[in-house]
């Protein structure tokens, strides 16, 4: 079943996103997610100049070849740009094997091991009050898991606060470059004890609590907050140091029991293998479109199987509806799913991606369509031009970049 097209499609219903079609000669039609947020245009490059003429013709059943023809065949392998562009491929011939099977993707992975897919959605607050009234709301419409942010008074701006739970990390282009933050340890390290305490003390224990580090702390920075949230009993702390420096970890490890979790900036099972076979962590990060897609992203899920490593994929509003969906096929099939994020997408997505998946008592499902049950409307994605957009940078006090 030959490859006979192989398109990027460039959208910004609500924020950015690249999408891969890929067409067979029978004319059935696969799509992936390409978005690399603040960096789109390198990955629709990646694909449209170097990897759509490599697709033609290639039998679209041979995922595996197809996989190791780009990764190896590029000679310069991994990072986020190459990765997510061959994730894309593989995600589109997995809609493709799907579809021609009449099975949605799930079943190809072995049928599912779980009801439905866990997920988290993301409270916010610009304080503790709005916060709590933020969680009560997710509380509501059924969530068994809360991710909190809350923003640290004295600072202007902390990340993950925003009006739209959606477009958190979205900065229009409007003022040209990206926007500057100001950070400071000290006061985010006294305050966030004091956020989980309301939460607990409103709501009790009987939901998941996850909080996001956003890479900002020293080793025994984030020793020490784990330790103080505790009592607080974290389902984890998300990346709590920036994860280049992996051994960082052990030292985390040696201060606290409130579980870690990492890897939502880590593009092969290579970044994960330190981190995973020295059991520094407990939760991996790796989502199905940076990840080099269903085909890498399984061998990191069962490399951190063997090490008792639970999943918990990045899914921010950021990486698309295509995305969002590949990873629930995946979620539900898994024997080491921990949980999922759900972040949700901005109005109006819906316009532009048709989706199958849904969210009842908590729990998400792909739904029964054959291949990932997404689709792309190429004429509403039209009417939305790609806008340059970044993401923040971060600075301390005296000047300093930080990560952000
Ligand atoms: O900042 O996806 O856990 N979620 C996150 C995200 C990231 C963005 C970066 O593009 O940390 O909101
Ligand atoms: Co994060």
């Amino acid at each position: 079943m030959k490859i006979v097209d192989a398109k990027v499609i460039v959208t910004c219903p609500g924020r950015n996103y690249v999408t891969l079609k890929i067409t067979t000669e029978d004319g059935v039609t696969g799509i992936g997610d390409a978005t690399l947020n603040g960096r789109e245009l390198s990955v629709a490059a990646y694909l449209t100049e170097h990897v759509c003429p490599l697709l033609i013709g290639r039998d679209a059943h041979r995922i595996g070849d197809i996989w190791q023809y780009l990764y190896k065949g590029a000679y310069w392998r991994r990072g986020p740009v190459t990765m997510t562009a061959i994730a894309a491929v593989d995600v589109a011939l997995w809609d493709i094997k799907g579809k021609v099977a009449g099975l949605p993707v799930y079943q190809l992975l072995g049928g599912a091991a779980r009801d439905g897919v866990l997920v988290y959605g993301h409270a916010n607050g610009q304080t503790i009050p709005e916060l709590l009234d933020d969680v009560a709301r997710f509380l509501d419409r059924g969530y068994r898991a809360v991710r909190v942010q809350a923003a640290v008074p004295g600072l202007e701006k902390t990340y993950g606060i925003g009006g739209n739970s959606a477009g958190l990390t979205y900065e229009p282009a409007d003022g040209e470059l990206p926007s500057e933050h100001v950070w400071e340890t000290g006061a985010y390290l006294d305050f966030v004890p004091e956020v989980m305490a309301a939460v607990r003390e409103r709501f009790g224990f009987g939901f998941h609590l996850l909080h996001d580090v956003h890479h900002r702390l020293t080793p025994i920075e984030a020793g020490r907050l784990g330790k103080s949230l505790e009592p607080y009993r974290m389902f984890w702390i998300e990346d709590p140091t920036p994860a280049e420096d992996q051994a960082a970890f052990r030292t985390i490890r040696q201060h606290t029991t409130t579980p870690i979790a990492v890897g939502e900036i880590f593009n092969s099972i290579w970044d994960c293998q330190y981190l995973i076979e020295e059991r520094l962590i407990d939760y991996i990060r790796t989502s199905v479109s940076h990840t080099g897609g269903i085909t890498h992203l399984r061998r990191v899920f069962d490399l951190a199987a063997l090490h008792g490593v639970r999943t918990g994929s990045h899914g921010a509003g950021d990486l698309s509806p295509v995305s969002f969906a590949a990873a629930l096929h995946v979620d539900l099939t898994v024997p080491n799913f921990g949980i999922q994020e759900y972040m949700g997408h901005l109005e109006p997505y819906q316009e532009v991606f048709h989706t199958n998946y849904t969210f009842t008592d908590g729990l998400f499902h792909p739904g029964d369509a054959p291949g990932l049950g997404v689709d792309i409307d190429e004429q509403a994605a039209a009417r939305y031009p790609y806008q340059r957009a970044y993401l923040p940078v971060n600075r301390l006090r005296d000047g300093s970049v930080h990560d952000w």
